[in-house]
């Protein structure tokens, strides 16, 4: 049994994964400051689904399961000394790290959000790498990266989990051999502030001993976990607007409430995914497989599949009959890419993926069409431009839209 501090456990992914590690006897401490649920006010937009408070939330879990969840809140990016003195009296075994501002659009809205983006992702991290170091307790670090720190492109080969074989060569000729991280090539000032985080973990790695496990997730798509599911007010957030809304769940909501599908530019991005049920199952594994003392980070790429977004397109549109919509892009990305990516640690641990073929029809009927009456359709279109340029392209389009 671990003693685990779930950091950011009021989201998407950190709420199934704290029930999943509660399942399964370990006990959970819950650490959040509602940003998420603040965003959303900010947005004025809210989860299709019907999230509880984490009251509510935390005596479900308690009713159903006979298990308890503490939750304690408090702001990780800001609040060093609380959080400190909550390791120090809980003194966890493991400390899942989640708490960051998470969406690509979001960060790349405004000078203010992309500086609330670095300022929270940056210091957030920091902040608990210099905790576990001023606590002295041997706490291994689980943190949710993401697989947008390698950038899309495969450079003919599969990417690998965090680490290349490099031989540079010699002023005296010949050349050595390093092993270096994977080079980095964020597409956004979110995912700019998780190649930071990769450089935090190997200093501390480094200079500290830390443990440290970085999962490199792809998109998360699904809502429902064996755990949620088992009590109404258990359900899990589903975000479908243009900032929060990932690829593949927006498309199910959309074909739920008849908009046309929104593809950007060709849909020619290729890109990795993952059932929530799948992440959880991941991080638990994660969990209970520590990384020894003096091993260097451990980096495992968490996803499952890949596909091209104009193929999910393809496919939400003939399981539900609505049209597809190629718009022009608001993100500066490479039109076309191609994705392989290795996934062998967790495989090898023993994971047997969900794969979309087998979960998609039920996520439309089950989720995205009961709360249906939830969307607001107002709050589908992605507006947040990564430069002006595309601003002013799709002004200029829609502008073209327009009737005389
Ligand atoms: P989310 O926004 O739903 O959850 C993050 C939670 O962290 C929220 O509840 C938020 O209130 C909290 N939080 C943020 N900053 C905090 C702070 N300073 N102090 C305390 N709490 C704070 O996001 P998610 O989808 O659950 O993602 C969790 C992690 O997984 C993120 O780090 C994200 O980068 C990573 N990830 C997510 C996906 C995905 O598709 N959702 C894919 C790959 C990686
Ligand atoms: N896209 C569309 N239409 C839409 C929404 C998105 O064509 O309506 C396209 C985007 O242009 C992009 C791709 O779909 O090419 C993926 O976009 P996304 O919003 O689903 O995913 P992304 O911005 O990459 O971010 C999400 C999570 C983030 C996580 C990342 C994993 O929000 O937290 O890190 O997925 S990954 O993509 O593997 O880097």
């Amino acid at each position: 049994m671990k003693k685990v501090l779930v950091l950011g456990g009021d989201g998407f992914c950190g709420w199934p994964t704290a029930l999943h590690l509660s399942e399964h006897g370990h006990e959970v401490v819950i650490v959040d400051n509602f940003s998420r649920r603040n965003i959303d006010n900010e947005l004025g937009v809210t989860s299709l689904t019907p999230i509880c408070s984490m009251e509510q939330r935390v005596s479900a879990w308690s009713e159903v399961s006979g298990r308890n969840i503490r939750f304690v809140n408090l702001d990780i990016a800001t609040e060093y000394r609380e959080m400190l003195d909550l390791i120090l009296a809980f003194e966890p075994s493991t400390i899942i790290h989640f708490a960051e501002q998470r969406a690509a659009p979001y960060s790349m809205k405004s000078a203010k959000h992309k500086i609330y983006t670095v300022s929270n992702n940056l210091n957030a991290t920091h902040n608990v790498l210099a905790a576990i170091v001023e606590s002295t307790l041997d706490i291994h670090l689980v943190h949710l990266g993401t697989m947008g720190v390698y950038g899309y492109g495969s450079a003919g080969m599969k990417i690998p989990e965090g680490y290349l074989n490099v031989k540079i060569p010699k002023d005296s000729g010949g050349a050595i051999e390093q092993e270096i991280l994977y080079p980095v090539n964020p597409g956004s000032i979110y995912h700019m502030t998780k190649t930071q985080d990769q450089l935090f973990f190997s200093y501390y790695n480094k200079n500290d001993n830390l443990r440290i496990t970085d999962l490199h997730q792809g998109i998360v798509w699904g809502t429902n976990t064996a755990e949620t599911k088992r009590d109404e007010r258990l359900v899990n957030r589903f975000d479908y607007d243009g900032d929060y809304g990932t690829v593949l769940n927006r498309f199910v909501v959309q074909a739920a409430v008849g908009f046309p599908l929104t593809v950007h530019g060709t849909g020619g991005q290729t890109r990795a995914f993952i059932h929530i049920q799948d992440t959880v199952r991941c991080i638990r594994l994660a969990v209970e497989n520590e990384p020894d003392t003096g091993e260097r980070v451990r980096i495992f790429n968490q996803m499952t599949e890949t596909h091209k977004v104009r193929d999910l397109a393809k496919l939400v549109s003939e399981l539900s009959g609505v049209e597809i919509n190629y718009m022009s892009n608001p993100r500066n990305e490479a039109p076309e890419n191609d994705l392989h990516v290795s996934n062998d640690c967790f495989l090898a641990m023993g994971l047997k993926p969900i794969l979309l073929s087998e979960g998609l029809l039920a996520e439309v009927n089950d989720v995205a069409k009961k709360y249906e009456y939830r969307c607001d359709r107002a709050k589908i279109p992605c507006v947040s431009y990564w430069t002006r340029a595309q601003k002013i392209k799709a002004d200029a389009n829609e502008a073209e839209l327009q009737p005389a």
